[in-house]
């Protein structure tokens, strides 16, 4: 699924964000950012031990926040480094805190000089976020955001499991503009 906002593009994918050749992949990680499993994982695993190094001089980052270091050895450029939060049945403010995340990973992104960005479902795995409503969150802070602020091309989800990916591509539909002619 890919829809044009003005000169941009935003789109959803299969696959492993590791192999991604964007500028900026984004992490799903924790607060230590010392790495874990999941996404995580498979991005130290496949950076090398550069992000590490990277990350340890960083301090941690909050929930919602969002910190960048190099990609290692990974065809990206960065990795965009942000805490999804522990979904906890919805009221301890997980949905602001999950819109904060793609925001602020944007904002990053944005003074950075980067182009192209790619998403992973941040918060759908050992988070427990429901991933029909992480989708809407996800697509509608992305399209907001890309709507407002110029400097990025393309804005991709790059979702591992079939689940991940029909509900972000029906976000996403729901955002294309209906045709005309
Ligand atoms: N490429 C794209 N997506 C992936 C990949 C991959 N290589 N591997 C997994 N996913 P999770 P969270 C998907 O659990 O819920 C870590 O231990 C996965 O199928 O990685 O935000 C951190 O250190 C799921 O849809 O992240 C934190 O402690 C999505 O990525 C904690 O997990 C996110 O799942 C963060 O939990």
């Amino acid at each position: 699924m890919r829809i044009d906002i003005g000169p941009a593009i935003m789109e959803t994918c299969r696959g492993d964000i590791t192999k991604e050749t964007v500028d900026a992949i984004v992490n799903a990680a924790n607060e230590t950012l010392l790495g874990g499993g999941g996404v995580d994982g498979a991005i130290h695993r496949a950076g090398g031990p550069a992000i590490l190094e990277a990350c340890r001089k960083l301090g941690g980052c909050a929930t919602g926040d969002a910190k960048i270091t190099t990609a290692g050895n990974m065809p990206a450029k960065y990795v965009i480094h942000t805490v999804g939060p522990v979904y906890h049945g919805g009221s301890r403010g997980e949905a602001d805190q999950l819109a904060s995340c793609y925001r602020r990973s944007l904002e990053v992104a944005a003074d950075h000089g980067i182009k192209s960005i790619a998403f992973p479902a941040i918060s759908c795995g050992v988070y427990g976020y429901p991933i029909p409503e992480a989708a809407r969150i996800a697509v509608d802070t992305v399209h907001a955001f890309l709507t407002e602020h110029g400097g990025l091309d393309r804005a991709r989800f790059v979702l591992f499991g079939e689940g991940t990916f029909t509900a972000f591509s029906k976000a996403l539909q729901a955002k294309a503009q209906p045709r005309t002619s």
